[in-house]
């Protein structure tokens, strides 16, 4: 047996010595395995069957009504220097967190099996691929493992060729909120997550490993590891470009991974290629260009507002096959949200819907689904050497001041403008919704590390040879007088998308003001779309009065950090501060008298 194999038995033993499972199961990814293991669950009531006619091989889990979105204030950074976890992270020495949770762990999976799920995030002969072994006693979340990861017999013959794994170990404790905790050791390589079954919990590869460990090594290896989908655009005369964006949860990223292109872009021939819709990592290329790959291979997507109207490509996508976790049942057995047409029977809790008891469907209720199952899935995102990225999207969910979209001067400002990113907050997350919090690269719940390092690191890929991505910002989010939302969005953020990419290729024109580029009302192509002159204008305006005290906002907000927040960035923000100064009407002087 080869070393590795050998480590990976020795501490599937040690594990299995602290929490003594009745008995171990080594996963292969494989149909049969995934048979047993769905029986398994129906027979206990960890999965229920829904209506095999409209929905064949779907499955429905409800989980505890106290463990349905990630805790982030459960959810630690352990690395030996705190300042090295940062304020942007839940931190305590390894020592004591290890001593804690081990202390929850001890004997909890007596009664259960304890599964061990080798996985590889990315496509599984790709150099810019890492795998990871979870190990759990949740059979639920190893059915989701198998839809998000590529996991079983290939990511173990990866991990024995390559010798090195994160460790990831779960189990669902007796899933008391008291006795929750997600922890992260970075420089072990190491996750431990206890006391919950909710996917960003529980399923270590996603963003326990994919993001808050991957982004640790990223910046040790030169890489990056981002909360950002990844689609292509191709015009009609058959030119594809590939676009990385960030959004804060639940702020619409699946939706634009599957855009469907308004009816006269369709027409002329736009098409647009799903790559990934949550996680994308990304490495310079030879070419100094920046090369991507979505380390996932399926969707755990928002259910509630996924419709025809909103997203056919993922409705599309979730009639066979997907394990559909707290949504509402029809009365024949079909999965419902808010959003579909039809009427609920049962609420997520399983009770008879009753309005009184608030929506049907958890608003952070999901489906897991394999990425290919997406109309739009593009074979792209299984090459070896990733896609070429052409432009790196941020956005929020911001109901006054950000314009529709605006683009950075260059790579330091672009940075500024990921750091600067604010977001109302959604239900993926327990805590206070629609609150306006800072989310630097939508990254706040998933840096491993100081965001002030996490700042310089992006700042030091603009070195050089580089051939870097332009920046842009995003607000599909903006309001009117009337509380309504400005933007029609969805397919028409193509759109913006068109104007965005015309830049990067030369084709679009823009106005320079000292936010960055905006486009001027005539260089969107607005074509058939009802939009009056008034709403455009506020969508492109740039209020210079109410810029001023954001800038001096994510000036105090930057400084939260510290020292480690790198001077250019500060250097940035002075320099955008004065630009705006400058171009701000004058107070009229009284007259001499
Ligand atoms: C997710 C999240 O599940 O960001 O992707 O919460
Ligand atoms: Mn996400």
């Amino acid at each position: 047996m080869s070393s590795t194999l050998e480590a990976l038995n020795r501490w599937v033993d040690d594990v299995a010595r602290l929490t003594r499972p009745d008995t171990i199961h080594w996963c292969d990814g494989s149909d049969a395995e995934n048979r047993m293991l769905t029986d398994r669950m129906l027979e206990r009531g960890d999965l229920l069957p829904l209506n095999p006619q409209t929905h064949p091989g779907c499955h429905l889990h409800r989980s505890h009504p106290s463990d349905v979105a990630r805790v982030e204030h459960l959810t630690l950074v352990c690395t030996r220097e705190r300042e090295d976890a940062g304020p942007n992270n839940h931190w305590m020495a390894p020592d004591e967190a290890h001593a804690k949770i081990d202390a929850l762990f001890d004997g909890c999976m007596q009664g259960r099996t304890l599964y061990v799920v080798p996985y590889c995030m990315g496509p599984i002969d790709s150099p810019l691929s890492r795998c990871g072994v979870e190990i759990t006693d949740s059979p639920y979340v190893v059915a989701n493992m198998r839809l998000m990861t590529r996991m079983g017999a290939a990511a173990l013959a990866r991990i024995e060729r390559e010798g090195r794994f994160v460790k990831g170990l779960h189990s669902t404790g007796d899933l008391d909120p008291e006795r929750r905790f997600i922890m992260h050791f970075p420089e072990e390589l190491t996750i431990k997550s206890i006391g919950s079954g909710y996917g960003g919990n529980a399923l270590l590869g996603k963003k326990c490993h994919a993001l808050r460990i991957a982004s640790w090594q990223a910046r040790e290896e030169g890489w990056l590891a981002e909360h950002m989908l990844i689609v292509g655009i191709e015009n009609p005369q058959g030119e594809r470009h590939y676009v990385a964006a960030a959004f804060p949860s639940a702020c619409g990223k699946t939706n634009l991974a599957m855009l469907i292109p308004p009816e006269g872009y369709r027409r002329d021939g736009w098409k647009v290629w799903t790559i990934g819709d949550d996680i994308c990592w990304m490495t310079p290329g030879a070419d100094g260009r920046l090369w991507a790959i979505n380390p996932e291979a399926g969707f755990f997507g928002v259910a509630p507002g996924t419709s025809k109207s909103t997203n056919p490509n993922a409705l599309a996508s979730i009639q066979r096959d997907t394990i559909f976790t707290n949504v509402a049942v029809t009365a024949d057995g079909q999965p419902w949200w808010e959003g579909l047409p039809g009427q609920p029977a049962t609420d997520w809790q399983g009770r008879p819907y009753d309005p009184a008891n608030g929506p049907a469907a958890h608003p952070n209720s999901r489906f897991t689904v394999s990425a290919r199952q997406a109309p739009s899935w593009s074979p792209e995102a299984e090459a070896a050497q990733g896609v070429p990225i052409s432009a790196i999207v941020f956005g929020g969910r911001r109901p006054s001041l950000i314009p529709l979209v605006f683009e950075a001067h260059d790579w330091a400002h672009g940075v500024l403008i990921g750091a600067a990113m604010g977001s109302e907050t959604t239900a993926a997350a327990t805590g206070a919704v629609g609150v306006l919090r800072r989310d630097s690269m939508a990254m706040k719940p998933f840096c491993g590390y100081n965001y002030g390092d996490y700042f310089a690191h992006w700042l030091s890929f603009d070195r050089p040879g580089a051939q870097l991505p332009k920046i842009f910002h995003v607000n599909w989010f903006r309001k009117g007088a009337d509380g309504r939302f400005l933007w029609p969005g969805y397919g028409d953020n193509l759109r913006v998308l068109e104007w965005i990419l015309g830049r990067c290729t030369g084709r679009s024109e823009a106005s320079d003001t000292p936010i960055g580029y905006v486009p001027r009302p005539g260089d969107l192509n607005l074509e058939g779309l009802d939009l009056s002159r008034s709403a455009l204008a506020e969508l492109l305006e740039v209020d210079v009065a109410g810029w001023l005290p954001e800038i001096e906002a994510i000036g105090e907000y930057l400084a939260s950090f510290g020292a480690r927040t790198p001077p250019r960035l500060e250097a940035e923000r002075r320099r955008i501060l004065e630009a705006l100064a400058a171009a701000a009407p004058r107070p009229a002087r009284a007259a001499a008298g």
